[in-house]
């Protein structure tokens, strides 16, 4: 599976710092670490204010290509910032994402057809995000006729069926396996995604409970995430996930990674 390495969010006390000190230093650290940890993108979200969010998107994007070459997954739903950001990017980028709510699919899906970027479809309409896999799946197939209308190839869109928090609805694991088999089935071309930490969200030991969701997820057909790269115990049940999926010809990534110590205990 492909990584969206997350940690450079502005949502993030300590990124929100960096951003507004121009500290160069902290955020080359975020992506450098990021990539060597195996990320495919970067996810780059100001978090700031619409007014504020261009420059402080671009900011980030020429600290980071200064130094890391990994293309970026641009996290934001304002037209105007992404407009600005796609031409300052050295690779084609992800779009983190479009939704079935008509201003942003109209903001951003034209920027999309335009580059010819990868983006992310949410499963929502508005801001009410269906309960059910069926209702999400519908979100999901309006969606996927407009990308398709504006000559976005399927093999374009990751498709983030939304993970909800699940100390506040018992159902939400299950219905995001459920919507990501219907995806699978229906639109084998498209890509899954998902951002891994909400599902946790409330819970103590959430580092588990992300574990387990994604690797049931992998099993339903996930084959990219938004998440820590650097948290072991996460790169940990990628590969062992990946293993028990038959992704790993000779077991070779899992023998690796037992040879470098990834699955090692501190010692008592
Ligand atoms: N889907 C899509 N995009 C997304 C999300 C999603 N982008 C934002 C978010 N959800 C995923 N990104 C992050 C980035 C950082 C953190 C969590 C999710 C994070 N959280 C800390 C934690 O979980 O403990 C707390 C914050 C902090 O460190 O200050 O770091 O679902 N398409």
């Amino acid at each position: 599976m492909k990584i969206i390495g997350e940690k450079i969010n502005g949502t993030r006390k300590r990124v929100a710092q960096a951003i507004a000190e121009r500290d160069t230093a902290y955020i080359v650290n975020l992506a450098q670490k990021q990539r060597a940890a195996g990320a495919a993108w970067l996810d780059v979200n100001a978090g700031t204010h619409p007014s504020q969010e261009p420059d402080d998107l671009i900011w980030l994007i020429e600290t980071i290509q200064a130094e890391v070459d990994t293309p970026l997954c641009l996290d934001s739903a304002n037209p105007a910032a992404l407009r600005i950001a796609v031409k300052s990017v050295r690779h084609v980028p992800m779009i983190n994402s479009i939704s079935g709510e008509v201003e942003r699919l109209e903001g951003i899906l034209p920027i999309v057809a335009e580059y010819g970027c990868a983006v992310i479809a949410l499963a929502m309409d508005g801001k009410k995000i269906p309960e059910t896999a069926a209702l999400r799946f519908e979100v999901i197939q309006k969606l996927v006729a407009e990308t398709r209308r504006n000559g976005v190839q399927d093999s374009s869109l990751y498709i983030d069926p939304l993970a909800m928090t699940i100390s506040t609805n018992i159902q939400s694991a299950k219905v995001a396996f459920e919507t990501m088999r219907l995806v699978r089935q229906e639109i084998p071309q498209a890509h899954l995604t998902i951002g891994l930490s909400n599902i946790s969200f409330g819970l103590p030991d959430r580092s588990i409970v992300n574990r387990f969701f994604l690797s049931m997820a992998l099993m339903a057909g996930l084959d990219s995430a938004i998440l820590d790269p650097l948290d072991r115990d996460i790169q940990a049940a990628i590969i062992t996930s990946e293993l028990l999926l038959g992704q790993d010809p000779y077991c070779l990534n899992f023998i690796r990674a037992s040879r470098q110590g990834l699955f090692e205990k501190p010692a008592d």
